[in-house]
């Protein structure tokens, strides 16, 4: 049948009703009826189709992408080569199991996290479904490899919502308020916030370890488990230095560096992975969303001598690493590779920088700018001191998400906004996501 509807998508913001429009508004009725209401919904536009950074929605809008997902469709929506690889997968065979029939794909991911992810060192990986189940994994792995049980995290950190993951999560509400008991023996220590601690990455280092030491116990230390640049948290970029000093001290100790690349990596942040611009080498890496494009893929990757410490049987599950999902991930490394999108993420960075800073001149309640690369945020603060600021976030975001820009919020105290854009976002949309985002900061101071 052939359809009369419209359905190409333009590739300009174009703001056709009022946002939410009808349709919309009529499904999110419907939507409180059978959804839970522990599901969050800021800004309820229903999307009905995408492409490249534009999000069309149920009444004809189009909306410019800068969130991703939070940082899952890198390589930007309905790309040509995932389309199709999925689509002839789905054609092929959905599932087996991998612990019961596997196929190659699942093999050809675990070959390129193995050549992707820092260090020339021998790698295996296990892939899961989600960014919680790698992080899950991760610390299972570390923790019967070494023996040792402790696991340290960070003020800010943010890994997941499953119930050991909430404990290495560190913000209350709303991801862990009323759900505990919490999983034991994680430690949490202070994480280098320069904009609100001044310390450098060396001091920062040193007063984490000193409590590691004092109140944990380096022999009693599985793991480290880190992410590069904070997500939730509020893009906290860690002072330089950081990273290596801890990096240095969990080898000399014998504990397990992790780095939770789930938000930072994959080009995200104009490398491969956000700990390589300080030339860190992680024992294991947890990957996932701008892994696969939008399909759920994860992955665990670490020195063959930690992930082979567990017995035959000790990881899986029915859909981990599912033939869709791999064949979605094989598509987005290879069309990161071939669009150069890393050095697209670098240039997006130096735009959104020049950009921001140069707002965050003549506007008061920006108290910091920062990030890495197309992964760059600015924090909110009452003018003239270092106050956490969550009304102008509220109020940034909602400006933009009722002209038609998507603009995620985060950070401990809810005072952050966060650019993700596609990396195959176009400078003229890009110009244009700034204004919008110009207009939102000056009409909120
Ligand atoms: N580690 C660094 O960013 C997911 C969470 C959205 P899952 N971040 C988005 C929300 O409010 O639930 C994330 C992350 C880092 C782990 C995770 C968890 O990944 O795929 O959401 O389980």
């Amino acid at each position: 049948m052939v359809s009369s509807v419209d359905t190409s998508v333009g590739t300009e913001r174009k703001v056709i009703t009022e946002l939410p429009g009808p349709r919309s508004r009529a499904l999110h009725e419907r939507r409180h009826a059978v959804v839970s209401a522990g599901l969050t919904q800021g800004f309820p536009i229903y999307i009905d189709r995408a492409e490249g950074a534009i999000l069309v929605d149920v009444d004809g809008n189009q909306i410019l992408d800068l969130g991703s997902g939070i940082a899952v469709t890198s390589i930007g929506h309905a790309v040509p080569e995932l389309v199709d690889a999925v689509s002839a997968q789905v054609a092929a065979f959905t599932h087996t199991c991998f612990m019961v029939n596997p196929y190659e794909s699942y093999v050809e991911v675990c070959e390129e996290l193995a050549a992707l992810t820092p260090g020339s060192h021998a790698k295996t990986s296990a892939l899961f479904n989600s960014g919680a189940e790698a992080i899950e994994n991760a610390v299972k792995i570390a923790r019967l490899a070494t023996g040792r049980q402790a696991i340290i995290v960070f003020d800010h950190a943010y890994h997941g919502r499953t119930n050991l993951t909430m404990a290495l999560t560190a913000k209350n509400m709303p991801y862990k308020d009323r759900f505990g008991p919490f999983a034991p023996e994680i430690y949490r220590v202070p994480m280098s916030y320069p904009f609100r601690d001044g310390l450098s990455g060396a001091d920062a280092a040193a007063r984490a370890i000193r409590m590691i030491e004092t109140e944990v116990g380096a022999k009693n230390v599985a793991a480290l488990l880190i992410e590069p640049i904070q997500g939730e948290g509020g893009f906290v970029v860690p002072a330089d230095g950081f990273l290596p000093a801890l990096s240095e001290w969990t080898t000399t100790n014998g504990v397990v560096f992790i780095a939770d690349e789930i938000q930072s990596g994959f080009c995200r942040t104009g490398d491969w992975f956000a700990v390589n611009h300080e030339g860190v080498i992680p024992d294991i890496v947890a990957t996932a969303k701008g892994l696969a494009g939008g399909m759920p893929l994860a992955g665990v990757t670490g020195r063959v001598e930690l992930m082979n410490a567990v017995h035959e049987g000790g990881l899986g599950g029915t859909y981990g690493g599912n033939p869709v999902a791999c064949v979605a991930a094989l598509a987005t490394i290879k069309t990161l590779r071939d669009r150069n999108l890393v050095e697209r993420a670098r240039e997006i960075g130096d735009i959104l920088f020049a950009n921001l800073r140069s707002l965050a001149q003549d506007v008061a309640i920006i108290g910091d700018v920062r990030g890495r690369g197309a992964m760059v945020a600015m924090e909110f603060v009452q003018p003239g001191t270092k106050d956490p600021n969550p009304a102008a976030v509220k109020a940034i975001v909602n400006y933009c998400n009722q002209n038609g820009v998507i603009a995620i919020s985060c950070g401990t105290y809810g005072n952050v906004v966060r650019l993700l854009p596609p990396l195959v976002i176009t400078d003229a949309q890009l110009a244009d996501g700034l204004d919008v985002l110009r207009a939102a900061v000056r009409s909120a101071s």
